[in-house]
């Protein structure tokens, strides 16, 4: 399986890729201003990249639920100079994580390769222009309602049927709005308008998500679920837990995982290969 992105293709025929979460959120790295803001997200750029991390997601705004939007200008000052920068030091790849067309476009003539939107591209009517355009790397998440209220009452009749039936509807949508089917990559939005037993629901049912030849790319690192489940409201006590679900979905063929912590999630995915009996990477 290929993806396309900005980048060239990226491989995820035999081994899956882990994707570090970058949020450029005030309180992510709150020491002062600007510049030591910059140099602290490019710092932890960097320990994600040396923990092994094929693509960095850089993120403006909070999804969390409950969070409250930012406006577009917040978002760009935001995310803008750090891919900039980590740009000119870095050819691995970079995802904007937005719904906001303005700011993928700006994040994408920054060097940003794919664009990362919770919303599916339906936020923003622009934003699969914007994709089509630049032939960018797109994943398409699922999401029932919006961050602000997404966790009051989810409701489902069938969960994976709907988030299935879901990716179709988007992928007939998108390629007719000009992107690639190549270019696309799903996410069934793990806690984004979910309850706990709709999460379970769909890591169950992994291998039937994606369309026919389209990678899967799951985040669930240190999400609520994790807590709910277990009992704990320590983010870092839900690392090892995520990994766990990493190594399961790698076993049911998701490719790409986006985590806070990369190194476990790569060693994770490796010792799963080896064990589905896939030779190691050159
Ligand atoms: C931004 N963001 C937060 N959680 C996410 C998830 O599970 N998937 C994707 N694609 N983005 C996410």
């Amino acid at each position: 399986m290929i993806w396309k992105t900005r980048r060239g293709s990226l491989d995820l025929t035999r081994h899956g890729r882990v994707m570090g979460i970058l949020n450029v959120t005030p309180d992510s790295f709150s020491d002062g201003g600007a510049h030591s803001s910059l140099d602290a997200a490019l710092a932890h750029a960097r320990t994600l990249i040396r923990a092994g991390a094929s693509l960095i997601d850089i993120g403006g705004e909070s999804t969390r639920p409950g969070a409250a939007p930012v406006s577009a200008e917040a978002e760009i000052a935001r995310t803008v100079p750090v891919i900039t920068a980590l740009r000119a030091e870095w050819d691995g790849l970079i995802s904007i994580d937005t719904s906001k067309a303005s700011v993928a476009n700006r994040a994408l003539e920054a060097g940003a390769d794919i664009v990362n939107d919770v919303s599916g591209l339906q936020a923003d009517p622009s934003m699969a222009d914007v994709c089509a355009a630049s032939a960018c790397g797109v994943i398409v998440m699922h999401m029932q309602g919006e961050p602000r209220t997404m966790q009051i009452a989810p409701h489902y009749d069938d969960v994976v049927a709907e988030v299935g039936a879901f990716f179709a509807r988007r992928m007939a949508s998108l390629t007719a709005a000009g992107i690639a089917p190549e270019a696309l990559c799903f996410d069934p939005g793990i806690g984004f308008g979910k309850n706990l037993e709709h999460n379970l629901s769909l890591l169950r049912s992994l291998p039937r998500l994606a369309p026919p030849g389209s990678p899967l790319l799951l985040g669930v690192s240190r999400k609520s679920f994790i807590g709910r489940l277990l009992g704990n409201d320590d983010l870092t006590l839900r690392d090892w837990p995520t990994v766990a679900i990493t190594s399961q979905a790698r076993v049911h063929g998701v490719m790409l995982h986006r985590v806070h912590d990369v190194r476990p999630n790569l060693e994770a995915l490796r010792m799963t290969e080896a064990i589905l009996g896939i030779a190691p990477e050159e």
